[in-house]
């Protein structure tokens, strides 16, 4: 069956809500929809969340993605589950539930045993299933679903963590590079208010006037994040990003992807490639389990994609980018669906390869057997003299770039205002960045072949700083030649969209800071001897992109992007208690000499 209007929930299904007891007495809300059709049995579809399962009543319906839509078409008992301590659930609710490893007590408890309670708890009440039991679920979502398959439950036979939270803070929503995101975390705190007992919605109602839609001038009057955390006294969930601003117990206890051990089903990891929420989280999960379970059949499929963007748009385009096809209805009808259909209904054998990912660029899906594609190697782009940038070393003794970075005027991230984080930056023209003082910019000339990039992004810099604490902004950027059009680009436009022209776009391919007193360990950081060159390292989340002949590659060294993330005080101190005083003005260098080369690493696949 095929998507489309005339989806009737009511016609097809019936829904009981139960409240389903877990080993330690704690009682979950579980609601679940069963095919009115008597005349087989269907496997189950579990998806437990954060976020609440309402409308609550057995008479209400609910919203559904086009992925869940796709799959309840047909025909699955579909599972959904408030977690612990959330809306009409009991028990207390902490971000990404620590996994323990070794539970010495009957009652000790976790998302795989919450998992597994409410699996036996399903197949004993729930009427015509087939024994076997498929979960999956988006974003923190996500993060249950993989959490969840941990010491898998022998009836679940398929399982499919999509954008999974794997880290809060090695990349995913809220540090990246150990820098703080500020207009996303500040947005995604107010979803999580404590609650006394099973609670109905609405819990959120931001006490807050923002007095503006402009999110750079809002988090500029708002000062340091000490000032703001006085103005929202007392979100729990802000008080904690305040209270772990590096990789300290709290997180790391956290880190989901460090115990996916013991899968026993098949396990489909999906990702976008401009998830601006959770990118790093899919390819986290992905070599982990691959890692951790020898045998596991797993799959990577990774699209051009933002954040769940597989489950509710057609996939055709983002921002003033064109990926030629409905990508995402393709995924929904030939990967997602041929998936749970084979495993748990004995449906055709999709034969997914190691990874299904979507290549940016040429606008085609590519199949390999592991990713990053194992025939990709790894080649340094140098920067070099008057903007340049190339595969070749520079041949100077004594060279460098330098820019002066106010925190008083930081670099916006965006061209035009936004209140929340829009999708769109992630692929966002970066022309207005370009010509800016504080953004140094190094390209290639136009490109005499394809390049395929396929794989992490590792800058590479010799630095220095006049502070004592600094943050780097690498972006890698497609630089579209001056003859580019829209309308040449995707053959059609939509009609809500009027034709823009593409030439000379800075496509944004994939950006990344890194807060500079974490160079050497995410857990103990470490000031700047001011002035002292050091050589800095880090890794952005994978690409899969081609610059296409006659483009040029660009990469852009900043040292604010906000706000997107907070401010760097350029001293080193404790942010969330920096004074307005510690915000200084610092200027930075880096360094392209032959013998301290700074470059970007990026992985090459064969001309093909
Ligand atoms: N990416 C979102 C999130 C997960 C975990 C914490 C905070 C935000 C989400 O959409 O679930």
């Amino acid at each position: 069956m095929t998507e489309g209007p005339g989806f009737d929930m009511r016609a097809q299904y019936t829904k009981y809500e139960y409240s389903v007891p877990m080993r330690d007495g704690t009682r979950l809300f579980t609601s679940v929809l069963v095919p009115k059709d008597d005349s087989t049995t269907y496997p189950i579809l579990l998806m437990r969340s954060p976020f609440g399962v309402g409308p609550y009543g057995p008479d209400e319906v609910f919203p559904i993605g086009r992925q869940t839509e796709a799959l309840l078409r047909a025909g699955y008992i579909f599972v959904r589950q408030d977690v612990r301590g959330r809306l009409m659930s009991e028990g207390d609710f902490t971000h990404a539930t620590p996994h323990q490893p070794n539970k010495p007590s009957r009652t000790d408890v976790d998302e795989s045993t919450d998992t597994w309670d409410t699996v036996e708890w399903l197949l004993a009440h729930i009427p015509k299933h087939n024994g076997r039991v498929g979960i999956y679920g988006i974003s923190y979502v996500g993060f249950f679903t993989a959490a969840g398959i941990i010491d898998t439950h022998p009836a679940i036979k398929a399982a499919s963590p999509q954008a999974p939270v794997a880290d809060l803070f090695l990349g995913d929503d809220w540090f990246h590079g150990g820098a703080f995101m500020l207009a996303h975390a500040f947005n995604s705190a107010w979803a999580y208010q404590p609650q006394s007992g099973p609670t109905r919605p609405p819990l959120v109602e931001i006490p807050f006037d923002w007095g503006t839609h402009d999110g750079y001038e809002f988090y500029l009057r708002a000062g340091t994040l000490a000032e703001l955390t006085a103005r929202i006294a007392g979100n729990p969930t802000w008080l904690e990003f305040m209270e772990h601003s590096s990789n300290d117990e709290f997180w790391q206890a956290r880190a989901i992807w460090k115990h996916l051990s013991n899968i026993r089903c098949p396990v489909l990891v999906v990702g976008g490639w401009f998830d601006a929420e959770d990118l790093s989280g899919p390819l986290r999960v992905y070599h982990a389990i691959r890692e951790q379970n020898a045998g596991v059949p797993t799959t990577l499929v990774m699209g051009p994609w933002t954040h769940g963007g597989w489950s509710n748009t057609d996939g055709r385009r983002l921002g003033s980018v064109d990926f030629a096809t409905d990508t995402a209805e393709f995924y929904r009808q030939q990967i997602i669906l041929p998936f749970f259909e084979h495993h748990l209904k004995d449906g055709q054998d999709p034969e997914l390869p190691g990874a299904w990912v979507f290549e940016t660029g040429t606008n085609v899906w590519r199949r390999y057997d592991d990713w990053p594609a194992p025939d990709a190697a790894p080649r340094t782009l140098y920067l070099r003299e008057a903007g340049g940038l190339s595969f070749d070393p520079p041949t100077e003794a004594d060279a460098s770039d330098v820019y002066v970075s106010d925190p008083a005027k930081p670099v916006p991230w965006l061209a035009y205002t936004a209140l929340t984080m829009p999708d769109e930056y992630m692929v966002s023209d970066q022309r207005f960045a370009a010509t800016r003082p504080d953004v140094l910019v190094y390209a290639t000339g136009p490109l005499e072949e394809d390049l395929a990039v396929a794989g992490p992004i590792s800058p590479k810099l010799f630095v220095s700083t006049t502070g004592t604490d600094a943050d780097w902004i690498v972006k890698l950027i497609d630089v579209y030649p001056p003859d580019r059009s829209m309308l040449e680009a995707s053959g059609a436009v939509e009609a809500w969209s009027p034709p823009v022209t593409l030439a000379g776009y800075q496509q944004l391919v994939r950006g990344w800071p890194l807060r500079g007193k974490f160079r050497r360990s995410l857990e103990t950081p470490e000031p700047f001897e001011p002035g002292k060159v050091e050589s800095i390292e880090f890794t952005m989340p994978d690409v899969n992109h081609v610059f296409r002949r006659g483009h040029r590659v660009m990469i852009q060294v900043q040292s604010t992007w906000f706000p997107l993330i907070d401010r760097n005080p350029q001293t080193f101190v404790d942010i969330p208690s920096a004074k307005p005083e510690d915000f200084q003005v610092a200027t930075q260098r880096v360094v392209r000499s032959s013998d301290q080369p700074s470059g970007v690493e990026i992985h090459v696949l064969p001309a093909r």
